[in-house]
Parts: structure tokens; C-alpha cells; sequence
């Protein structure tokens, strides 16, 4: 087991580390309280090639590994979980879509506009009555105008307001179940496809969020992914990379939290000391050590996983688990660290707790990872009560 990064991975960490303390931190706190979607700030990720960083380069991608790519999301999810879930979306959910499953067509057309931060894309699975059952989409494709015609309405959907193309998940015939599911490279510059933002978020505020309405939205033939009936794996597949970001995401969480209770206790005098001399403080500190080491672990491992192209599913969700859930603790003691400061946006604890929230809930709650880790390890599907 080797636990040493290597040059390349250690030099791309410094500089993710570096460009979120210069570039996103300072903005992450003025972006929270106006619900910023900040474009410049997108751009500036684009150009250091933080999207679509797992893309290979002859597509216009970093060609980074999973795990150099996790380091760099860590460091982002550290300084704004919503420009973490703009790295996310795009590279994990919708670059690896298109890279998994795309013909060298649209791999050609989609990805360099992508990568480059040209377009923006987003990845509309959830529908207002489908969440944890991905499967059961309302969403219809039918056979029309020479391609395909989509009617349906899809919810909580990131980046959908600014997303140029949007992976739609839709039914083409519900006798079929998951497998008649398909994926369209849906063009949302027409008339059919309308998103709407959703506002007064509890977290995530500088994050584009939509619900999306799709009147006879027009797909030709060459815009499905992969072929009719693979649309259920082609979402699996894309959440096993979307979970893992998610992961790296929360690791950050914790460390900033880390980061920030250290620097605070230190400072904060108290009883004519700082109060990181006293016993309980630091035991509040070493237990967010702990979980944070721990979740880098897993993330690590999963990457690693991905990297030598080794089954990872179950590895991935226990990693998104714990991550998730380890850093909404994390936030939660950072802020009973700082006391009454940080109840206040001063410091970004508060913050912290209040972008993590979601983290438990979207790409598959932490209840969809604890019965996807179960079946894998009982060999009994608990997911459906039959
Ligand atoms: N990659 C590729 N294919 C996968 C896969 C993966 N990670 N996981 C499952 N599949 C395939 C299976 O191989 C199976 O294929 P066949 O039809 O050929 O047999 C098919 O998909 C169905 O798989 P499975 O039986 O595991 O599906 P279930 O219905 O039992 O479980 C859960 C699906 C609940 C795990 C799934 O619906 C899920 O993850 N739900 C949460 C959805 C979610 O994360 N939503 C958030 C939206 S994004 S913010």
C-alpha cells in the first residue's frame, strides 16, 4: 500500500489549494448571501482546467486520474461547495456520461465545449414525484419529427437555468420498466424546454438550482446516449462518478472546518487562555481530525478503485456516505467551537452546516448508500419491500 501522492498529484493539489484561497474563498461569502451564480468564478475554474478534469486531452479535458481529480475537488469543496457542485455536475455527472456512453461524435461535439467552460451542462434525472426511485421516471420520449419528442418535468436540477445541453432521463415505453429508460443530449435553446430557478435555499446559495419543464422538446436521433433502455445505467454510472466528487467535496468541508477551529481556538481567549488549551476544545478538534482523515481515506480508496478500472460501486457509496454525513458533524462541532461566532457568517462554519445539508440527500440519500452497501454485502435487496 503506498499512501505517498506523486509529484504531479502533490503540485496539482498546491495549486487548487492556492487558487481556492485566492480565487474562491473571498468570494464565497458575498456570493452566499446575494444567491450569486458566479460566472466569472466559473470561467476562471474553467481555465485552470477543473472541468472535466478526468477527460482525456484529444477532447479537450486535463486527463488527470480519479484520484488527482479528487484532490483538486477536495480543495474547492473547501473554499465553496457551490462552485464544488459546478466541478461536479459538469465533469462527474455529465463529462463522464458522455465519455462512458457518447459515440465519438458526440464525444467530439460535446466534450471540448465542456471542458473549455463554453457550455455548461446539467444532468436532469429528479422529477418532482421521482427521487430515491430513479427508475420510475414520468418523463415520456416518443418517436417523432424524425427523432424523438420529450414531455415531462424534471426538478432540483443544478446548473439547469445556465446549461446549454441537459442529459434528460425519459421513458420510451413503461412496460419496460428501468430498461426502457433513454438518455437524451437535450438542447435547451428551444422553445419547449423552459427552467425555472428555485430560490430561498437553506444552503447552497451561490449554486444555480432549476426545475425544468419540457413541452414537445425536440431530440434528433444522434442526441440519445447510448442506445433505448440504457438510460438507467447511464445514470448509475454517472452518480458512481458523481458520488465520489460529492465525497471529495465533503472531505474539504471537514478540513475547512478543521482548518478554521484550529485557527479560531487559538485566537479566542477565554478564561485568561486561548481556548484551544483547553481539554474539551481539543477533543471537539481531534474528532474532526479523525473523521476527516477517515473520509480522505475512503475517497482515496475509491479513486484508486476507479483508476485501476476495478468495480467500485459499493466502495463509492460507502465513501459518500461517510464523507457526507462525517462533515455535517464537522460543521456542526466547528461551529459549537466558535461559539456565538459562528452562528454569524463572519467565519464560514456557519456556511459550512448549512452547504452541507444537502450533501446527505442529492446523488442518493445516505439511506439509498447504507441499502446499496447492504445488498452488497447480505446479498439481499432490502430497496424494495417485496
Ligand atoms: N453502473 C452501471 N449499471 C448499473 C449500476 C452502475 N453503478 N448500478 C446498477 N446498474 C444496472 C444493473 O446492472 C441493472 O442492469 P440490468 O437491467 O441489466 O439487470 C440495472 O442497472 C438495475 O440495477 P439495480 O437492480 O441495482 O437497480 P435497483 O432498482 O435495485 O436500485 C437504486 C436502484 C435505488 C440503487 C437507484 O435507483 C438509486 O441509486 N437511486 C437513487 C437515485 C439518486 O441517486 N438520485 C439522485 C439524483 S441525482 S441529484
Amino acid at each position: 500500500m503506498d499512501f505517498e501522492l506523486s509529484d504531479e498529484q502533490g503540485l496539482v493539489r498546491e495549486t487548487a489549494r492556492a487558487f481556492t484561497d485566492n480565487e474562491i474563498v473571498e468570494r464565497a461569502r458575498e456570493n452566499d448571501r446575494n444567491e450569486h451564480f458566479d460566472l466569472e468564478l466559473v470561467a476562471k475554474l474553467a481555465a485552470q482546467g477543473y472541468l472535466g478534469a478526468i477527460v482525456p486531452r484529444e477532447y479537450g479535458g486535463a486527463g488527470l486520474d480519479y484520484l488527482t481529480y479528487g484532490l483538486i475537488v477536495e480543495e474547492i469543496g473547501r473554499g465553496d461547495s457551490a462552485m464544488r457542485t459546478v466541478v461536479s455536475v459538469q465533469t462527474s455527472l455529465v463529462c463522464s456520461a458522455i465519455l462512458r456512453w457518447g459515440t465519438e461524435e458526440q464525444k467530439q461535439h460535446y466534450l471540448p465545449k465542456l471542458c473549455s467552460g463554453e457550455w455548461l451542462g446539467c444532468f436532469a434525472l429528479t422529477e418532482p414525484d421521482t427521487g430515491s426511485d430513479a427508475a420510475n421516471q414520468r418523463t415520456r420520449a416518443r418517436r417523432g419529427n424524425g427523432g424523438w419528442v420529450i414531455n415531462g418535468a424534471k426538478m432540483f436540477i443544478s446548473m439547469g437555468n445556465h446549461a446549454k445541453v441537459a442529459l434528460v432521463f425519459a421513458q420510451t415505453d413503461p412496460e419496460l420498466g428501468h430498461r426502457g429508460l433513454a438518455c437524451f443530449l437535450v438542447d435547451t435553446d428551444q422553445p419547449g424546454f423552459q427552467a425555472q430557478e428555485i430560490h430561498h435555499k437553506m444552503g447552497l446559495r451561490g449554486s444555480d438550482t432549476a426545475e425544468i419543464s419540457l413541452d414537445d422538446v425536440e431530440a434528433p436521433e444522434d442526441a440519445m446516449l447510448g442506445e433505448i433502455g440504457d438510460g438507467f445505467k447511464v445514470a448509475m454510472s454517472a452518480l458512481d462518478s458523481g458520488r465520489y466528487s460529492v465525497a471529495a467535496g465533503c472531505v474539504g468541508i471537514c478540513q475547512g472546518c478543521v482548518d478554521a477551529s484550529v485557527r479560531y481556538s487559538k485566537e479566542r481567549q477565554q478564561f485568561g487562555r486561548p481556548i484551544a488549551s483547553f481539554q474539551l476544545v481539543q477533543a471537539m478538534i481531534a474528532n474532526m481530525v479523525v473523521e476527516t482523515e477517515a473520509a480522505r481515506m475512503l475517497v482515496w480508496r475509491a479513486g484508486y478503485l476507479k483508476d485501476s478500472g476495478k468495480p467500485n460501486t459499493t466502495e463509492t457509496s460507502i465513501a459518500k456516505l461517510y464523507s457526507t454525513e462525517a462533515a455535517i458533524r464537522c460543521a456542526n462541532t466547528a461551529i459549537q467551537v466558535h461559539g456565538g461566532s459562528g452562528y454569524v457568517d463572519d467565519y464560514p462554519v456557519e456556511r459550512y452546516l448549512r452547504d452541507v445539508r444537502v450533501t446527505t440527500l442529492y446523488e442518493g440519500t445516505s439511506q439509498i448508500q447504507q441499502l446499496i452497501i447492504g445488498r452488497a454485502v447480505t446479498g439481499i435487496n432490502a430497496l424494495i419491500p417485496s
